[in-house]
């Protein structure tokens, strides 16, 4: 199934399963943590968000933040705020400390839907919340934050399937347990690629040289010299790190293969620097 040129393709009838599955999740609540990779703080939100999700209210979240160079994110904010008019905030699942302004941030932009609740005579109740995002960007990770402190699981609401778990994180909100999965629609190839590095598309799609070699190419344009001093190499080929490394096969030729596999890792993992693949731009 792998290919030997880089080309993801989505299936119609995937997405149109996922899309149908997503709207009725929506349904059910108040406002939406968009989840999004901070190192693609552009291209790994959904193109069609707003479609979605019609008025709902929306918290955009960059999480992996910790992965990233932290003065050019706020700049990402700053963007973003303003092309959304909804809130941005900059979150690291790994540690809890940003979820409490998370929490009270869903709360103020779910109240709106609650006062219309109130003005027609019912009493107050919780703010409805879900996580949604594109795969891999830390949607199970923030929930498993925010879910721990509070064992509460208050179980089926009218009108939701048995699976539908809410979970109360506080008397004011009650967070839907799964998360929304972004299905992914789009025919630009450059989106695909960048989700590909960040390992927010099935393996099963493209071969590893290829992705590997991609993302040396964007990374030379953009941080060249710190990419060079990490593999000590003069040029980033796959070639030339293997050797670098010392991974020879058989016949004395360099072993691409694993040169691909160590580069994806060290990227995903943050381990050669803090990136944003994202032209501000753009
Ligand atoms: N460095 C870092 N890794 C994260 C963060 N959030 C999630 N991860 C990791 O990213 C991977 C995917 O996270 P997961 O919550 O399963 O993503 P989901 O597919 O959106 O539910 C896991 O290996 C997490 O440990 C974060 O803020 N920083
Ligand atoms: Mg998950």
């Amino acid at each position: 199934m792998k290919k030997d040129k880089l080309h993801i393709h989505w299936y119609p009838g995937h997405i149109a399963k996922a899309e149908k599955q997503l709207k009725a999740q929506l349904s059910l609540v108040d406002a939406v943590i968009e989840v999004v990779d901070a190192r693609l703080p552009l291209s790994s939100s959904y193109d069609n968000i707003t479609g979605l999700l019609g008025k709902k209210p929306r918290l955009i979240l960059l999480n992996k933040s910790d992965l990233t160079d932290m003065n050019e994110l706020n700049k990402f904010v700053k963007l973003l705020e303003k092309k959304n008019g909804f809130p941005v905030l900059k979150s690291d699942a790994k540690s809890s400390k940003d979820l409490n302004l998370v929490v009270k941030k869903v709360v103020e932009l779910s109240e709106p839907r609650i006062q219309a609740i109130m003005a027609k005579g019912l009493l107050r109740r919780p703010a409805r919340v879900m996580v949604v995002g594109m795969p891999n960007v830390g949607k199970s990770s923030i929930i498993n934050k925010l879910t721990k402190s509070s064992k509460t699981k208050i179980g089926a609401k009218a009108g939701v399937t048995r699976q539908q778990q809410w979970v109360r994180i506080n008397p004011q909100l009650d967070l839907l347990d799964t998360p929304g999965i972004i299905p992914m629609k789009q025919e630009d190839q450059q989106r695909a690629k960048k989700l590909a590095f960040v390992n927010s598309v099935s393996e099963n799609a493209y071969s590893n040289e290829i992705v590997a070699k991609e993302l040396l190419a964007l990374l030379d344009e953009k941080y060249s010299q710190i990419v060079k001093d990490f593999y000590k190499v003069d040029n980033l080929t796959l070639d030339d790190i293997a050797k670098s490394r010392n991974w020879i096969i058989s016949g004395g030729n360099p072993d691409i293969e694993r040169a691909a596999v160590y580069v994806l890792r060290d990227f995903r993992e943050g381990k050669i620097g803090k990136f944003i693949l994202d032209d501000f731009e753009e």
